[in-house]
């Protein structure tokens, strides 16, 4: 067992951490203020997480830039500068980085490091872990909490295309993106997928390759970013009062979009032209602002179809072929699957070396060594993307021989769906907490503000457990079933469940339909707190 710098008695950290995107070193910054003994094991060479990884052309938040960032550190949110209203990829990392140097966070970082597996040891009351390096040799270590801040969208999603592997040109997938740049000039290029990562690299790859041929399964209703240079009178305003900015912000369902406020009425009680006039006003804007155009958006069907069909009237009108304009239109409800922030997407259908293919009926059936075979159809391409998405929430953690008490796999107690209390603990898997996972907010709130909310919640969980000479926490079975009930219920509430989406994991054949995400940041918060502030009722403490 190797011996961390920083470990306490006999090895024993307080606290693994597992990942070194914005999780991991939030949570390794929270940790060391709260002067426990911490280490962050990380499989990549280098932090950043999401934005190490998916370094495909466009790639870019789809959050304002002054929103997605750290709130935690007032000199830090004052003296960062983000050059784009949404930051693109590259400048991401370099700000996870800036966070790693700022904070001297490096120290307390291994990479090249990948956690294998975990086991709760009764006796010591501790988890064993296990990861492998890039050198294949093997290391363990033990802890008395482990923090997940593996990222809810870091398990890449590859279908299981038959023939993939006899493909004779390159084959990308969005999430797993080359370092080196990938020049795409005079090829002919596939992209299968048309969610949030298809549309953001097909336009830049239109722009590069001879021809660009779009494998669409589900037509995404897209928004303009309206990008570019910052505001810097924008970004005077709320630095003169960013913390004010903030709460303002945290008192949004998504804990953010403070800048362009929801608009209280129905859009069932406006009249057409009032709806119009602010669903095109929210247009201009750019971005999610167009779903908080009225109160029930995303609440009533008759109100969500307003604006599809006013999202779909301007597909109509930027898309020239009509035939590929009506296939790039949605016919599910707006918003049920992450809504796509683009620059220039529609457009790009104009160009003549880009085509549109419908693989809604018939799927596709093979990848050949020369391209692809969909509707009896074969395509020729020098090289495929595949835009396809991740096994989200779940998948980080089914990867792993992950094992609580009693040796309790992971895979069994998540046979049905992830169970958890508060989105942020699992029962049976004591001292193991979840960052930005199932059964938070997470996948509607600016994912900063869900991990830092976290990891504020579990650094100070671990301190009170200290405190409290208490050895572990879990949730009791009761907790987390009323948990899962309460996150459904609320779905419901939602036009969340009638689409097919990754929050209820139906992107992933055979994994069970559940919806894993919760709406409301706000009360979620006060829900957390509560908690917190009475003791942890709902948990078992020992
Ligand atoms: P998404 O949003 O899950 O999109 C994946 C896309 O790939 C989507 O259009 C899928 O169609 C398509 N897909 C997946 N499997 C297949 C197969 N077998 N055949 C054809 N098409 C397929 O992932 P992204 O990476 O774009 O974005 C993920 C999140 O990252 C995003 O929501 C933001 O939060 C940031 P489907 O819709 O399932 O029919």
């Amino acid at each position: 067992m190797s011996l961390p710098p920083d470990s306490g008695p006999a090895g024993l950290l307080d606290v693994l951490i597992v990942g070194a995107g914005f999780a991991g070193l939030c949570m390794l910054h929270k940790a060391r203020k709260l002067g426990l003994t911490a280490q962050v094991l990380e499989a990549a060479d280098s932090v950043g997480g999401t934005w190490y990884h998916n370094r495909y052309p466009g790639a870019r938040v789809d959050i304002q830039s002054l929103e997605y960032s750290f709130s935690f550190d007032e000199a830090l949110q004052q003296q960062w500068r983000w050059s784009e209203r949404y930051a693109s990829a590259p400048e991401l990392l370099r700000y996870a980085n800036h966070v790693a140097d700022r904070f001297a966070l490096r120290d307390g970082i291994q990479l090249n490091t990948r956690v294998t597996g975990a086991r709760w040891d009764e006796a010591r009351q501790a988890w064993q872990v296990t990861g492998q390096k890039t050198d294949q040799s093997g290391e363990a270590w033990q802890a008395r909490f482990m923090v997940m801040a593996i990222g809810p969208l870091s398990s890449p999603n590859t279908p299981d295309f038959k023939g993939l592997g006899d493909f004779k040109g390159e084959v990308f997938h969005t999430a797993q993106w080359p370092k080196t740049p990938v020049d795409f000039s005079g090829k002919r290029v596939a992209v299968i997928g048309t969610g949030s990562s298809g549309v953001q690299c097909i336009p830049l790859i239109a722009e590069k390759a001879a021809t660009l041929t779009v494998f669409q399964r589900t037509a995404a209703y897209a928004v303009p970013a309206h990008n570019g240079p910052l505001d810097s009178a924008l970004e005077a305003k709320v630095k003169a009062d960013y913390a004010g900015f903030r709460q303002r912000n945290l008192a949004m369902q998504g804990g953010f979009g403070s800048l362009h406020p929801p608009n209280t009425q129905s859009a069932l009680r406006a009249s057409p032209e009032e709806r119009e006039a602010e669903f095109e006003r929210r247009w201009q804007i750019g971005g999610f602002a167009l779903l908080a155009a009225f109160s029930d958006v995303l609440r009533r069907p008759e109100a969500n179809a307003h604006a599809a069909e006013f999202v779909r009237g301007k597909i109509r009108g930027l898309v020239k072929d009509p035939a590929t304009a009506e296939l790039l239109c949605p016919t599910h409800a707006i918003g049920c699957k992450r809504l796509c922030v683009d620059t220039g997407y529609y457009a790009t259908y104009n160009r003549p070396n880009v085509k549109l293919v419908d693989v809604s009926r018939q799927p596709i059936d093979e990848i050949t060594a020369t391209g692809l075979r969909t509707g009896g159809q074969d395509y020729e391409f020098d090289a495929i993307v595949l835009a396809t998405g991740f096994d989200a929430f779940t998948g980080p953690l089914t990867r792993l021989d992950l094992r609580g008490r009693n040796g309790l796999l992971i895979q069994d107690k998540w046979q049905r769906g992830p169970l958890n209390c508060l989105g942020l603990m699992t029962e049976g898997f004591p001292n193991m907490f979840h960052v930005a996972g199932a059964g938070s907010t997470s996948a509607f709130t600016a994912v900063t503000v869900c991990i830092e909310h976290h990891i504020n919640w579990i650094g100070d969980c671990i301190a009170w457990l200290k405190g409290n000479q208490h050895k572990s926490i879990e949730p009791t079975i009761q907790a987390e079933s009323d948990w899962m009930a309460h996150v459904n219920t609320v779905a419901e509430g939602t036009v969340m469940l009638t689409c097919n989406s990754w929050y209820m994991g139906a992107n992933i054949p055979g994994k069970p339909r559940v919806f894993m995400s919760l709406f409301g940041f706000p009360a979620y918060a006060q829900k957390c707190a509560e908690v917190a502030a009475s003791g942890y009722p709902g948990f078992a403490l020992a």
